[in-house]
């Protein structure tokens, strides 16, 4: 034990005094600033709000539609911490293992209120506070709140817990099924992110108040029991920005377990330390750190406490505002059993003191803080969602007017080529025909021949009728087979979606249901993305571009049937040359009207199917494409509403005269 003299404690208290003059004096100007704050806070919560709504038509998409949730519960979350502002202080209990949160939690307040079969976990807080009827009070991320009985509340939670678990397996599970068939580093993370997205179960719950009865402690603060720092799941570790769960702490507990510090080497428990404190992105000057357990390390006397006392301030010193040695499970039996000496050897009442001295004392710039670094923490995240997302919007954006570009201009050259490639074919034809017509026509005329070889000279010598049908036969084959080919190719690049390194059928595996693990083992996985693309295809080769050969074949034969009536009835020559000549016209009229009606019946429904796919894929993902100006427009004012400056500017003389008087009343002892 250290003695010290008249000299050392005169100094000691009065430097005490003086802290905590001055923590008055910083306690005015931020109470100040407070109230100022929180209006700021909930304008602009309001305000992100009511320029999310106009995002109402999204709200489905696969991708803007999460943001303007993500959006809605930033909001709902800014308001939250203008809420916390005028509410009592909030204490969080961390701790990197199993060191005694949840005892320390009890003792605190007095009863067993912290269960084990509750732990908590950071999808949702905890938070212990004075609260009459027993009611647990659930706060939902949509800003709504329920009161329901303690055990009902504690079901809840525990479905929630199951649920969470049960889509925390699937998704380990399927990762690891398919993780050998995925090539890229790429594919697989995307494949991970997919499956996460899909399936990861994320609670609307995101506060559970419990209900405690009447307590000193808790007419001043609220406690919220965390949980350890390293329970992710194996795989998932950074599926969340963990520091959103500790933000709110107006101040915390910081639980380090005393008999490590005595057997552990010192840098490995900084360096721990010191990275846990980023991992939650912790400010130190809230923080308190408890050194827990002390009853196992007075087991070696008292002389030991002291030893493991000072080398944890020794490492600890510059992460901690003040480091309390104590026995968490001790003061959580003297409490519920009024063991007056044992509280007093726990060490709990120092602890209390030295909540209120820095806590208490310190509230409003602590909570002002705290409430800065929140909403700074949840500006910093929506910004980055929001120009994540703007630059794919933007991205697919380009794509789908580039698409649409390449589409009409590949459709317009089939057209041209075709439309060419035939007027050329019935041109020549047209020569031919009628040098045909100037050579045999007169054959016609002679009455020796046979009425059937008269018509094959008809048919097939003047009218060249197997020649000419074999090749509208073969140019629409083509035409088919060309438009087949470049709707499935534009098809194929038409359809945008969200994880762009996965082929369709991971895509498939994520969001329909999962293949059966027997298919997978065996291999059977192919990488051919047409399968889906196929029934979307399934145009072509239909009746609908078959009809127009049979019409021009049955105006071939109307026209000579015609024929074989103008020569029976005795036409003279120039007359039956001039009657075929002009049966030439009609029929190559028909020709290119059914075969170029053909080709526009084919483009446009190939044009249709394109445009469905794009637009419907498009839409999928961001809402209908004419919107998209107006989404980027949308978002980049939110992005500034959400970026402005909300810090108030003190105005000191008037802080001083007329800061609110709680904490000086509270501390004038
Ligand atoms: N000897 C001793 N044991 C303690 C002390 N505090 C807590 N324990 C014991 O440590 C174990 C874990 O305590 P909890 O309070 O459940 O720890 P926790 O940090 O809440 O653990 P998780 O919620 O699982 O992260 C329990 O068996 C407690 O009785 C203490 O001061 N001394
Ligand atoms: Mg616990």
């Amino acid at each position: 034990m250290v003695i010290k003299n008249n000299t050392e404690l005169w100094e000691e208290k009065a430097a005490l005094k003086i802290t905590r003059l001055f923590r008055r004096f910083s306690a005015r100007v931020y109470t100040a600033g407070i109230n100022e704050l929180a209006n700021m806070l909930k304008e602009k919560s309001q305000s992100i709000l009511t320029n999310t709504k106009k995002l109402s038509f999204a709200t489905d998409s696969e991708m803007l539609g999460p943001l303007t949730k993500e959006l809605k519960e930033g909001a709902k979350e800014l308001d939250r911490l203008a809420s916390e502002l005028s509410d009592k202080f909030m204490i969080f209990v961390v701790g990197m293992g199993k060191y005694g949160k949840s005892t320390l939690v009890n003792a605190l307040v007095g009863s067993k209120v912290a269960e084990v079969d509750i732990l908590p976990k950071t999808w949702k807080i905890d938070i212990y506070e004075e609260k009459p009827g027993g009611k647990a009070t659930v706060v939902y991320s949509e800003g709504h709140t329920k009161e329901i009985d303690y055990q009902k509340a504690i079901s809840l939670i525990e479905l929630e817990e199951q649920k969470r678990n049960e889509s925390e397996k699937l998704i380990v599970t399927e990762l690891g099924k398919m993780l050998p068939y995925l090539d890229s580093l790429k594919e697989k993370e995307e494949f991970k992110k997919a499956l996460l997205k899909r399936h990861l179960y994320i609670s609307d719950i995101t506060e559970v108040k419990w209900p405690c009865e009447k307590r000193p402690f808790l007419s001043r603060y609220r406690i919220v029991d965390t949980p350890g720092l390293y329970q992710d799941t194996p795989g998932l570790e950074s599926r969340e920005d963990i520091r959103r769960y500790y933000h709110k702490a107006h101040g915390v507990l910081w639980l380090i377990d005393a008999t490590k510090i005595a057997s552990s080497s010192s840098k490995k428990i900084v360096d721990e330390l010191e990275g846990a404190l980023k991992k939650i992105g912790s400010e130190t000057q809230n923080i308190i750190g408890v050194l827990n357990r002390i009853d196992l390390v007075r087991q070696d006397g008292d002389d030991a406490v002291e030893k493991v006392t000072k080398e944890a301030k020794r490492l600890f010193g510059h992460v901690f505002r003040e480091i309390v040695p104590l026995s968490a499970k001790d003061a959580e039996k003297a409490v519920i059993t009024k063991d007056e000496v044992l509280l007093e050897k726990s060490g709990l009442l120092k602890l209390l003191q030295e909540i209120d001295d820095v806590f208490l004392a310190e509230a409003s710039s602590l909570k002002y803080k705290s409430a800065l670094d929140g909403k700074r923490l949840i500006q910093d995240n929506l910004c980055q969602s929001i120009n994540e997302y703007t630059e794919r919007l933007v991205k697919d954006k380009k794509q789908y007017d580039s698409l649409k570009e390449e589409t009409e201009k590949t459709l317009n050259e089939l057209r041209q080529s075709f439309t060419a490639e035939l007027a050329l074919f019935l041109d020549n034809y047209t020569k031919d025909v009628t040098a045909n017509i100037g050579k045999l026509a007169e054959t016609l005329l002679r009455p020796e021949l046979s009425e059937s070889a008269k018509e094959r000279l008809l048919r097939e010598s003047i009218f060249r009728e197997t020649y000419f049908v074999n090749y509208l036969n073969s140019w629409q084959y083509k035409m088919i087979e060309a438009l087949e080919r470049n709707s499935r190719y534009l098809i194929k690049k038409s359809v945008f979606r969200e994880f762009e390194n996965l082929s369709l059928q991971s895509v498939l595996l994520v969001y329909k249901e999962m293949k059966p693990e027997k298919e997978l083992a065996t291999g059977s996985l192919q990488r051919d993305e047409d399968f889906t693309i196929a029934s979307v295809l399934t145009f072509a080769a239909s009746g609908l571009l078959l009809g127009p050969i049979g019409l021009v074949l049955t105006g071939i034969t109307g026209v000579t049937g015609l024929l074989r009536q103008i020569y029976v009835n005795f036409y003279k020559l120039p007359r039956l040359r001039s009657e075929l000549q002009k049966s030439v016209e009609i029929i190559t009229q028909k020709a290119t009207d059914e075969l170029l009606g053909s080709l526009e019946t084919g483009l446009t429904t190939i044009a249709e199917k394109i445009e469905k796919v794009r637009e419907d894929t498009y839409s999928f993902l961001h809402g209908p494409s004419i919107e998209a100006e107006n989404v980027g427009k949308i978002l980049d004012t939110i992005r500034l509403i959400i970026s402005e400056n909300v810090e108030p500017e003190f105005d000191l003389k008037k802080a001083i005269g007329g800061g609110e008087e709680i904490e000086l009343a509270r501390n004038s002892n």
